[in-house]
């Protein structure tokens, strides 16, 4: 292994996680293989039982693997992670793993739709009590927490409202309390945002946007501190079952190659973008972490090394207008999912947040008006260009 623990994240996301490979591989081989061979009846138990190291089975361990998840810890500046089949397969994980009959959770009330609804379901099926709270101001975190409260789980900067929640008070009333800080941390990619470094236990990524990148694979990652919250997390995936594959292991560990790069050009595309839609006449408002109107700018300063590539933003014609914007756009496309190279724009009332239902949306300030755009790596001339085409017809 190189040594990665003291250069810069640009070099880092080259050479982390990169094994010595017998044959001099620059990059690691995909094993894909679901099996190991053991030499023979004894190995096999020993590495069952953990008193020699080596591989078993894919779902527990694979090198690929293991490799891509080195790469996102040492971004992350956490212990070890753990791929996953997806986004929502880390939430999942994690929920699983830390809470159980009688818990209560936090939970931020502006995230990606789904990680409501399984709060929803854990909450009707096992008794888990849900809190869904505004964790921009972290004081609603404070007001919230109960002697079981278990976990706070905060989505920063929150899909798709873009707003922006305190980690390091947030970690400090968590832990004061008693209970752990999760942060999905998929709107800034370790390249922005470090929540370990500001108090986070937990920190896990829908590894399908920016980590990838590339709009091509559906994937997700869990970053933990420490040991023991490795081996619980290990144990808690490798009964449901939602690990990554090789393959799609080796194309993230590929995207992760150009992350830096690709940070430095969403955030500078994104922030032309959403000072010319805030100057437009008729924009009614716009959220982005870069603009100094944005309503938690000062903490975004504080904790965020860029603004990302997502901006919120609301016509003053409502809905009809979104709609028209949406369905006028010709180099934006209109899909959901975000952090590709290529521009996206959705609506989150009746696309990716639609399963909350109008109460949780109307609570969560997701209005029926709001559109959400993730900025690619295009030229952003061009994208200003198709988006003023766009609005002219609003
Ligand atoms: N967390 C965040 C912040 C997300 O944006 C998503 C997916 C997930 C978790 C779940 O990840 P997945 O299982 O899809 O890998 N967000 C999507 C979105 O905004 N549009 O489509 C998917």
């Amino acid at each position: 292994m190189l040594p990665i623990s003291n250069v810069d994240d640009a070099t880092k996301v080259i050479h982390a996680g990169i094994p010595e490979d017998a044959h001099g591989a620059v990059i690691p081989p995909i094993y894909q293989t679901s099996t190991f061979k053991f030499k023979n009846v004894d190995h096999g138990a020993q590495l069952f039982a953990g008193k020699t190291e080596g591989f078993i089975y894919t779902r527990m361990r694979n090198p690929t693997i293991e490799a891509m998840e080195d790469s996102v810890a040492a971004l992350e500046g956490g212990y070890k992670a753990l791929g996953c089949a997806s986004g929502m397969a880390a939430v999942h994980t994690i929920f699983f793993a830390l809470l159980g009959q009688g818990d209560h959770v936090i939970c931020s009330e502006a995230v990606y739709g789904p990680t409501t609804t399984l709060l929803k379901m854990m909450s009707a099926k096992y008794g888990v009590e849900v809190d869904f709270v505004d964790t921009s101001h972290a004081e609603n975190v404070r007001t919230a927490i109960k002697p079981n409260t278990k976990l706070v789980f905060v989505e920063t900067p929150s899909n798709p409202t873009v707003l922006v929640s305190d980690l390091e008070e947030i970690a400090f009333i968590a832990h004061r309390n008693g209970a752990q800080l999760a942060v999905d941390n998929t709107f800034s990619s370790p390249i922005l945002q470090k929540p370990l470094a500001w108090g986070a236990d937990i920190v896990m990524h829908s590894m399908t946007k920016f980590l990838n990148g590339h709009a091509d694979v559906v994937a997700g990652i869990i970053v933990v501190n420490d040991e023991k919250q490795y081996d619980l997390f290990r144990n808690v995936l490798n009964q449901l079952g939602g690990v990554i594959d090789p393959f799609n292991s080796f194309l993230v560990h590929r995207g992760i190659k150009t992350l830096a790069l690709r940070m430095e050009r969403h955030c500078e595309n994104a922030q032309r973008i959403a000072e010319w839609l805030e100057r437009h006449p008729k924009v009614d408002w716009v959220h982005f972490p870069g603009l100094p109107s944005h309503p938690q700018y000062e903490i975004a300063q504080k904790q965020m090394d860029g603004p990302g590539g997502v901006i919120a933003f609301e016509l003053k014609g409502g809905l009809n207008a979104g709609k028209t914007v949406m369905n006028r756009v010709k180099l934006c496309q209109l899909a959901v999912s975000l952090g590709g190279v290529e521009t996206l724009i959705q609506h989150p009332a009746s696309m990716t947040h639609a399963s909350m239902g109008p109460e949780l949306r109307q609570q969560s300030r997701i209005t029926d008006g709001l559109v959400r755009i993730s900025v690619g790596i295009e030229n952003v001339g061009d994208l200003i260009a198709d988006l003023d085409q766009a609005l002219a017809a609003a």
